[in-house]
């Protein structure tokens, strides 16, 4: 299965968000924790390298939290540290406001000494899906942008003045044109980070059966079926399962594969990470 993750129009949105990093103060890089690694973009790793930086493990929830310890330890170095977040959670934010302004103080102290007040300005990148906009509503209080559970909701940059300190930059969430990886390419597909229209819906559903088959979790907590190695098999067990019958008595194979990814997605599955950790 061929997947065109990486639509013409992203490259126009990649060039804007490198120059908004090189402006901004500092980064809040929101990550969804059911696959951490997989949402980070290489191509930024150089321009955010010596900014200020929140790694946000955002959809904490829909994870075993225990098991991303290790890996989010590998944030914290001089100018960044990693948190894990819950964004639809009131309140949940304010952790961020506090890591940004302890990352940031020798500027906070060289605005102070000349008697200006320091304001943080954060840009908020990531990709699609992962929670930007929520966690910007979050620190705000109050819903200044717009969000969806889907991929491609916020389609401009956006300035928001959180408080007398910090102002943040939401953007529309990127990919990266690293098409080589079909590991990471099936991950963001599975977690709503890649539009659904540019996807074969029963073809990523079938790549989904099988990486639960192989993490050995999922299927059977969700449908009570044991995977028997052949997802279009399990596929067609799940469809007959759920009801999803044709007249003639076939199994509506495109509705059970929408349904496996919509389970996944609302983590009707249970707490899975997509991403391999160690
Ligand atoms: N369970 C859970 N859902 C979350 C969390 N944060 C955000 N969401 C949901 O994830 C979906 C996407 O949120 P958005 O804030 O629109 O994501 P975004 O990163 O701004 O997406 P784009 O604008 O498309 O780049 C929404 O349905 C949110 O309610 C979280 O911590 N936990
Ligand atoms: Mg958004």
């Amino acid at each position: 299965m061929n997947i065109n993750w990486f639509p013409g129009h992203m490259s126009k949105s990649l060039r804007e968000i490198d120059d908004r990093i090189k402006l901004a103060g500092a980064v809040i890089y929101v990550l969804d924790s059911r696959a951490p690694l997989s949402c980070i973009n290489p191509a930024f790793d150089e321009i955010i390298k010596n900014k200020p930086t929140v790694y946000v493990f955002n959809k904490a929830d829909m994870v075993k939290a225990g098991e991303l310890a290790s890996l989010m330890k590998r944030f914290d170095t001089p100018t960044s540290v990693a948190v894990k977040l819950n964004a639809t959670n009131s309140g949940a934010g304010k952790i961020i406001s506090e890591k940004l302004r302890e990352l940031s103080k020798d500027y906070i102290a060289k605005k102070q000494e000349k008697g200006v007040r320091a304001v943080i300005r954060a840009v908020v990148i990531g990709v699609p899906n992962s929670g930007k906009s929520t966690l910007i509503n979050n620190l705000c209080g109050k819903g200044k942008t717009v969000t969806g559970n889907k991929a491609g909701v916020t389609k401009m940059q956006q300035l928001i003045r959180v408080s007398d300190y910090l102002e943040v930059v939401d953007t529309p969430g990127t990919l990266y044109p690293k098409l080589d990886n079909y590991f990471v390419a099936l991950n963001l597909a599975f977690i709503g980070s890649i539009k659904d229209e540019v996807l074969d819906i029963y073809g990523v559903s079938l790549e989904l059966i099988k990486r639960l088959t192989e993490l050995r979790t999922g299927l059977k907590e969700r449908y009570g079926i044991e995977p028997s190695g052949d997802a279009e098999k399990d596929l067609e067990l799940i469809g007959r399962k759920r009801g999803f019958i044709e007249k003639g008595g076939e199994v509506d194979l495109e509705r059970a594969a929408y349904a496996v990814i919509d389970d996944f997605r609302k983590g009707r599955m249970g707490k899975i990470i997509l991403d391999r950790l160690s």
